[in-house]
């Protein structure tokens, strides 16, 4: 256990070396790339919490008490003006539509719905802002912000919107259907173990920039000081950011979001390190896409956190989880549960919902979900 402690303790301090490199690729390492974190983490991740028992190598000892028991789980309230049922009266079937639309979806536009719910309340609150399409009166839109690659899942909406707007015209809006298609691709990809309400009664918004795309959402190589004040910005607390990391057990990327991580500084498992340097070289040099999670990667489960603690993630803002004495109590604790997790995320979901929604008074239902309704209207 000392030994394993003390070359935890490298990796960590050697973690905290490697988040430096540029990321070329998306221009995450453009402009003024963070100064190294300070090593807030302990020099020695403490055990206090895992009592050293003998267990399978990979597999954490159980903690106690668990983390997350406390605070006692009180279901987040919505924000002012969502429910649960929002369309029961006015559009009875609309939850149903979205629930098709994105069963019909292969796992990877899935994974993308996910996280484009993710994308769409961190930049603008959940307005469907993200979905915005160019125009002349708005030529850099969300959709052009340099994190958006790979979003996709953008045909799922316009389809159950499509069809929304056939049954009850101007009733559902687009931010709705975003935050039901991220709830119902999670539902799907967890075997129906994430089954959760989601509170409606969002507008849509009007307002979609690409430049507040960056200051928004978190990048790859960020720490946890870091990913808790991103989080925090949106009123997400560090179980919110922990239970919802637990969407990279799902889908893929770009080989340009990580190239930190496959280097022999970095604390990636080298046998993984070396089979993603495998798939990321491409002889015509283009992008190529991996997954996520190596070995359920079209389940959304509680894998993602026996990969963080076996250091089998992409991004350095992963394995930074394992490097806080805030976050490593909660990665072993959704490792061990996946009902508690599960439970976790869906809440946290509910949470991210809430994120500065737009009402009656400052949003509108669109018509169509790429283009505001009236855009030359003052
Ligand atoms: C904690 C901070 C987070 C960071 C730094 C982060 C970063 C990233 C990056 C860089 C990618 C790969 C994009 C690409 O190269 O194509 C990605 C993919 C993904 N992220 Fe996150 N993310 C974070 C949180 C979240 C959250 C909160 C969710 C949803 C609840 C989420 C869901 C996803 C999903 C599902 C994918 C795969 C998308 C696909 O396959 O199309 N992420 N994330
Ligand atoms: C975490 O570590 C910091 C700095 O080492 C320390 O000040 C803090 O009390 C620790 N927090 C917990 C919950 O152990
Ligand atoms: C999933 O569906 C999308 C859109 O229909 C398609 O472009 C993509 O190739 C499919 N992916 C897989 C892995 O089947
Ligand atoms: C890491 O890679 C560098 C450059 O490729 C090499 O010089 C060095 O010996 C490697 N170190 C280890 C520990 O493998
Ligand atoms: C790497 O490529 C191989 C062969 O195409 C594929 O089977 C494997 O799933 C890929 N690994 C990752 C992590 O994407
Ligand atoms: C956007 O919405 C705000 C708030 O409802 C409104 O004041 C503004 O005129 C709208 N702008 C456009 C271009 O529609
Ligand atoms: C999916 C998508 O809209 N991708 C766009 C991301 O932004 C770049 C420019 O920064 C566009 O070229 C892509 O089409």
């Amino acid at each position: 256990m000392a030994a394993k402690l003390a070359v935890l303790t490298v990796l960590a301090l050697l973690g905290s070396v490697s988040c430096q490199s540029g990321y070329g690729g998306y221009g995450y390492g453009d402009g003024n790339p963070t100064p190294p974190p300070p090593p807030t983490y302990p020099p020695t991740p403490s055990p206090p919490t895992y009592p050293p028992t003998p267990s399978p190598p990979t597999y954490p000892p159980t903690p106690s008490p668990p983390p997350y028991s406390s605070p006692p789980p009180t279901p987040s309230p919505p924000a002012a003006g969502l429910r649960v049922g929002y369309y029961d009266g006015k559009c009875p079937g609309a939850e149903g539509v979205v629930r098709e639309a994105v069963r019909g979806a292969n796992a990877s536009i899935k994974a993308g719905l996910v996280r484009m719910f993710f994308h769409d309340c961190f930049v603008e609150g959940c307005d469907a802002s993200v979905l915005l399409k160019p125009t002349d009166a708005n030529r850099q839109p969300e959709m052009l912000g340099i994190p958006n690659l790979s979003l996709r899942g953008f045909e799922v909406i316009d389809a159950a919107k499509a069809k929304l707007e056939a049954e009850c015209p101007g009733v559902v809006s687009c931010a709705d259907i975003v935050a039901f298609a991220g709830r119902d691709a999670s539902y799907f990809l967890s075997g129906s173990a994430i089954s959760f309400a989601m509170p409606a009664g969002r507008y849509d918004g009007n307002v979609s920039l690409a430049s507040k795309t960056l200051p928004n959402l978190p990048p790859p190589f960020a720490d946890v000081p870091r990913l808790k004040a991103m989080f925090a910005a949106k009123g997400l607390d560090t179980v919110d950011m922990v239970a919802l990391s637990g969407a990279h057990s799902i889908g893929s990327s770009h080989c340009s979001s990580f190239p930190d991580r496959l280097s022999n500084t970095s604390d990636m498992d080298r046998t993984l390190a070396a089979k993603l340097k495998a798939n990321c070289t491409s002889p015509t040099g283009s992008d190529n896409l991996v997954a996520q999670d190596y070995k359920t990667p079209d389940q959304l489960d509680n894998e993602y956190y026996m990969n963080v603690i076996n250091r089998k993630v992409l991004f350095a803002s992963d394995a930074a989880l394992l490097k806080s004495n805030e976050t490593i109590p909660l990665v072993y604790a959704a490792a061990i549960s996946p009902k508690l997790w599960q439970r976790k995320f869906g809440e946290a979901m509910v949470k991210m919902g809430a994120v500065e929604v737009k009402t009656a008074a400052n949003g509108e239902i669109r018509k169509v979900c790429g283009f505001i309704n009236n855009p030359y209207s003052g």
